[in-house]
């Protein structure tokens, strides 16, 4: 291609062509040249938030030229990429990461100073890319960031959702949502108008033979609505690896308007069939562990893999190469079963479009793709009901039952006697309406299954995909722990905390390479780094303090022991087990004498996290949340011994803030229901420690960190099952404790009971998240970390040991056992200079 070029053409290019700031002079330059030019604004119109603007845009151009260099060298270099297809990124802000990243955090700092800004001000600008519901797509998102850190030649893609996860608003008490709106804004996209794919739904199949009698489908007559792609650069970090995610929005085909309608006088017409283009991508369903089986999010499934597919396959023509090396050069990972229609999707493309043979399209589809399964809960698990695919998508579901067919024939050579089994492993359930099993379809349609934490991975082999471990072996299931990017989650938020680390192990290393922390075990008994370490987590806890102070109103001290649980508000996470100990140690305090009182361990119990809008329980625990605390804080008797937060509109943003300020976080789950948990690992690389149950990434986080390290109570996965079958069969034991505290709830202690019935309730009837077979044995846990927490020597000495065990959860050594295991790629280094 370089030769093609004239010499001259070349040279022209050459001389002018950018090159990015590296100094505080051009930086200043470059930011005031787009206040003035790219924003219009003036010195003196400049407020906090064309300054943002300003210094976005003069990180965004050189993200955008290390993004050029990456994406050339990785076309001329041609080496397997991997495609991350994830309905959810939860990317947060970018400007803060864009900086450190690149490296040039105080270059801009000093550079906004002179300009008359701080920098925490500027950033505080800037709205969270809440692409996502909480830990499936922010896991995503840390991904991303991996990727482009180990220069891993790797795209993302998704939906450009015009409106991202709810705002969430607390009013007397109750969550109130609202939309979010983001993207008045957002310096961080390119819209790549030249590229654009059209996206058939409905119509029908016509069959055909051709001439040598194979008989050929061909979907028409369909409704077209084109796919218009978004490019957000993602810079790894210390590296000049730039990669890609790209975001599909959703328009109506022939652009502006159908002009035939138009000039026929239907104009209504033709502003309706926009608009209803435009809703495909319109906004992020709410619902985290849930499957709501809505047909607007098919198509927004269906959207997105057709459209992302498109782009891959084009990609792959241009290199000429056979399509027996299409899964060489391309792994698809699927994040979960939202992106499976992806899998009949290329089948399509290969048998109808490109005239493959079905056994040979069968083998690159599957040889292609790797399942992520996130959870086993059956109200997750996607089904998809047959009459809405057969409407939406007649050719997909012929060549889903085709696909059935093929596995169910294999299935009966290997298992002749076994009826049953064809039944229980059928991609399609023969239920009324038939539904399309997902999970099932991706099984078969991928050569590795993964699960995200080690007892996760188990629990999927030998639950929910049991019978496909006897047709497939072992082999194909695998297991990859999650894990976090420690940029964002530890040098970004806690820059502290980074910087102590860097002075004692001599820099910034660890940020790539995080076992490199087990060097601070060495320090875990010096006096000074203790107190260095102390001060830091103090510090994080003014910070939030202050943060709770403004937005709240509710003094809280930073003294007191900070127990933290935020994450999505769900039953089987258990926030009502949590703030019905709140109310158990609220009663305590109130049966004390002041004596008594002051010698307790004062808490500040903090909670934050979104409800789904129609999870009507998970509303019920914010309400009692907020009931309780305001209760606790306005009772003078109670002063600083117990206070009760509830954090509004739980974001990336605030989880910053928050994760570096927990002295205890809650990860609490009923055991065998949490997949694996991340912020379980923020919270510990950031100096807290955990109370949790052994259940996700708990257990290995107890392996790395030592058990001594972490406070675990309650069942056993193993023994769920049994409990909630005396609870049928014996009815529910309320713990008297407990009972004590449904007790306060019924005579009106948190305002009207009526409020809460069905929270009690629940527990009483069922207890299926068995919040009172494990009510005790939480409580004394509470009362051991207040004891623990007394010993502040002691105390510090586990957390730092801790930190310094937690090498293992960076998402770095997830993306290298991903590509090892699953994708079978090669990092490619990006030459400082180009290709
Ligand atoms: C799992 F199934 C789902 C889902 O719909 N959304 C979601 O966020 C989470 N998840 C799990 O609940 C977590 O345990 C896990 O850490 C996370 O996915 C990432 O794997």
């Amino acid at each position: 291609v370089e030769a093609e070029i004239p010499d001259a053409q070349k040279t022209a290019w050459k001389k002018h062509s950018a090159s990015g700031f590296t100094n505080k002079e051009d930086f200043e330059a470059a930011a005031i040249r787009h206040i003035e030019t790219t924003l219009a604004r003036s010195l003196y119109n400049c407020d906090e938030g064309a300054a943002y603007g300003g210094t976005a845009l003069a990180f965004r151009d050189r993200l955008i030229i290390d993004w050029n260099k990456t994406q050339q060298s990785h076309t001329f270099a041609d080496q397997k990429r991997v495609y991350y297809l994830s309905l959810e990124f939860l990317m947060g802000r970018a400007l803060d990461n864009a900086m450190l990243n690149v490296g040039l955090k105080d270059v801009a700092r000093d550079g906004l100073a002179d300009l008359g800004f701080r920098m925490e001000d500027v950033i505080g600008i800037e709205r969270d890319a809440a692409l996502g519901n909480g830990g499936l797509g922010r896991l995503a998102a840390c991904f991303l960031d991996s990727l482009a850190s180990l220069d891993y030649p790797a795209w993302g893609y998704g939906l450009r959702y015009r409106y991202g996860i709810f705002k969430q608003e607390i009013i007397n008490g109750y969550q109130v949502e609202v939309p979010d709106y983001w993207l008045d804004f957002n310096p961080w996209e390119f819209p790549r108008h030249d590229v654009t794919v059209d996206i058939q739904f409905y119509g029908n199949v016509r069959k055909y033979n051709d001439e040598n009698g194979r008989q050929v489908s061909v979907w028409e007559n369909g409704e077209i609505v084109t796919a218009n792609a978004y490019d957000v650069p993602i810079p790894g970090y210390n590296t000049p690896t730039t990669n890609n995610l790209r975001l599909w929005s959703s328009k109506a085909a022939s652009g502006e308007f159908d002009f035939q309608k138009f000039n026929s006088g239907e104009y209504e017409q033709s502003v309706h069939d926009q608009m209803r283009a435009e809703t495909i991508s319109a906004v992020l369903y709410p619902n985290d562990n849930l499957d709501r089986g809505k047909e607007l999010r098919l198509k927004q499934q269906y959207f997105w893999c057709a459209a992302s597919l498109h782009d891959i396959v084009r990609r792959f023509k241009k290199s000429k190469k056979a399509w027996k090396e299409f899964p060489n050069q391309i792994a698809i990972q699927l994040n979960d079963t939202h992106p499976t229609l992806a899998i009949p999707e290329l089948q399509r493309i290969l048998v109808d479009n490109e005239g493959l043979d079905w056994d040979t399209a069968w083998s690159i589809v599957v040889n292609t793709f790797g399942y992520t399964n996130h959870t086993v809960m059956a109200e997750a698990l996607e089904k998809w009901s047959v009459p809405l695919i057969q409407h939406l998508l007649p050719r997909h579901l012929e060549i889903i039952y085709e696909i059935n067919l093929h596995f169910l024939q294999y299935v009966e050579r290997t298992f002749p006697k076994d009826r049953d089994m064809l039944s229980r492993v059928s991609i399609v359930e023969e239920s009324n309406p038939k539904m399309i099993r997902m999970a099932y379809l991706a099984i078969v349609g991928s050569h590795k299954v993964n699960g995200v934490a080690e007892l996760h991975s188990d629990l999927i082999k030998t639950t929910i995909f049991k019978d496909f471990v006897k047709i497939y072996g072992q082999d194909k299931f695998t297991n990859v722990t999650n894990g976090i990017t420690p940029r964002r989650w530890l040098h970004q938020a806690n820059p502290k905390l980074s910087e102590l680390i860097a002075s004692k192990l001599g820099g910034y290393d660890f940020l790539k390479d995080l076992t490199l922390l087990h060097k601070l075990e060495a320090y875990a008994d010096d006096k000074q780094f203790r107190k260095a370490f102390q001060e830091i987590k103090y510090a994080n806890k003014t910070r939030l303090a202050n943060y709770i102070k403004e937005t709240t109103g509710v003094s809280v001290n930073p003294a007191a022991l900070f127990d933290i649980q935020v994450k999505r508000i769900h039953e089987y996470k258990r926030q009502q087990l949590n703030i019905f100990g709140v109310i158990h140690r609220y009663l305590a305090l109130k049966a004390m004498t002041p004596e008594q009182r002051k010698k307790m361990q004062p808490r500040v119990s903090i909670f934050g996290g979104k409800a789904a809008p129609g999870y009507w329980m998970a509303k019920c625990i914010i309400h009692l949340v907020n009931e309780v605390g305001r209760v606790v804080n306005n009772d003078p008797e109670i002063g600083d011994a117990l206070k009760v937060i509830f954090i509004e509109d739980y974001n990336v943003s605030k989880c910053e803030i928050i994760a570096p300020a927990s002295d205890i976080s809650e990860h609490i789950s009923t055991a065998g229901t949490e997949a694996s948990g991340t912020s379980n690992m923020k919270f510990v690389l950031n100096g807290g420690l955990i109370i949790g149950t052994c259940d996700g990434a708990n257990i290995e986080i107890t392996r790395e960190i030592g058990e001594d390290n972490i406070f675990l109570f309650g069942n056993l996965a193993e023994d769920v099952e049994e409990i909630r079958h005396q609870h049928t069969y014996e009815g529910v034991l309320i713990d008297d404790g407990l009972q004590k505290v449904f007790d306060a709830i019924h005579n009106g202690m948190f305002g009207h009971s009526d409020e809460f019935s069905a929270l009690t309730n629940t527990v009483v009837n069922h207890d299926h998240w068995l919040t009172s077979a494990d009510f005790e044995a939480y409580c004394k846990t509470h009362d051991a970390i207040d004891e623990a927490f007394k010993d502040q020597e002691a105390w510090l000495h586990k957390t730092i040991l801790a930190v310094a065990r937690m090498g293992f959860f960076t998402a770095d050594r997830c993306i290298e056992e991903y590509a090892e295991m699953i994708w079978n790629v090669e990092p490619q280094k990006i030459k400082q200079n180009g290709a």
